[in-house]
């Protein structure tokens, strides 16, 4: 007997490709192999955020008076890396932050040429994985001005921020993002929190602030950015300190 599709039933199965074939885009995309459930669900979220935020809609800014009198602290808080020390000790003179990858012009700035560049404030929601959230006022420079000025090559897929501090398994601490969160509007590296230098355990003299993930994203105490075509040549090759060591997924998108 002929066993003839009805109306329904063929658009129950167009449906369910399309959704496989969604998630199968989405995790060719992802730039990990995917591990386990987690990582599966980040990959999915990650193929339609691509889609549902494709304007780079702002993240929600808050007023000046619901900032968190004192920013709590999380992870590394005081990097015993003796060069960190070193430089904290003598007010980041001698520190500066290199640009490099695949760029046209590789960048080395001091702390006094960032803070010379246009500069952008914005008080914002912080969301740690570990349950707190808290808000301050940060200023810095927009990540995709830096990107400009170095002149990003065609091929080049992520930023990976590289920072001074040895975590408990002798490893740097590392974070990475791609391009189109790094362009995003209110991405900035940030050397101010609420008027002040960033202070010492919130990451100075340099940190991330990437509203549109979570804590563990927002790499403190940076002092280089890589732009590249892979995140494979950095720790265990799954884009942070977090991912390598603790199933933590790669897209933290909130
Ligand atoms: N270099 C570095 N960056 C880091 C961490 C760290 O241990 N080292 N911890 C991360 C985590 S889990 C969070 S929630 C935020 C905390 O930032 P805060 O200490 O300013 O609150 O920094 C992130 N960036
Ligand atoms: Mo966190």
């Amino acid at each position: 007997m002929a066993n003839k599709l009805n109306r329904r039933q063929l658009l129950h199965g167009m449906l369910l490709s399309g959704a496989a074939g969604g998630v199968a885009m989405a995790a060719a995309k992802y730039p990990s192999p995917i591990r386990n459930i987690y990582d599966l669900a980040d990959a999915i979220n990650y193929g339609l955020h691509d889609l549902l935020l494709s304007g780079q809609p702002l993240v929600r800014e808050y007023d000046r008076a619901n900032v968190a009198q004192i920013f709590p602290t999380s992870g590394v808080t005081s990097p015993r890396d003796e060069r960190y020390q070193r430089m904290l000790a003598n007010n980041f003179e001698d520190w500066t932050l290199k640009i490099e990858g695949l760029v046209d012009n590789p960048m080395e700035l001091s702390l006094s040429e960032l803070r010379a560049m246009n500069s952008q404030t914005q008080v914002t929601l912080h969301t740690c994985d570990e349950g707190w959230s808290a808000i301050g006022e940060w200023t810095g420079v927009p990540l995709w001005q830096l990107l400009q000025l170095v002149g990003v090559q065609p091929g080049a897929k992520y930023v990976i921020f590289h920072c001074m501090d040895t975590q408990g398994d002798g490893n740097l601490y590392y974070e990475s993002i791609d391009l189109f969160a790094a362009s995003h509007p209110q991405t900035i590296l940030a050397y101010g929190l609420n008027g002040n230098p960033v202070p010492e355990p919130n990451g100075a003299p340099l940190r991330l602030r990437i509203e549109t993930q979570i804590g563990y994203k927002h790499a403190k105490f940076v002092e280089r950015v890589e732009v590249t075509d892979t995140l494979a040549h950095v720790g265990a090759g799954r884009g942070g300190w977090w991912e390598d060591i603790d199933n933590a997924v790669w897209y933290a998108g909130l």
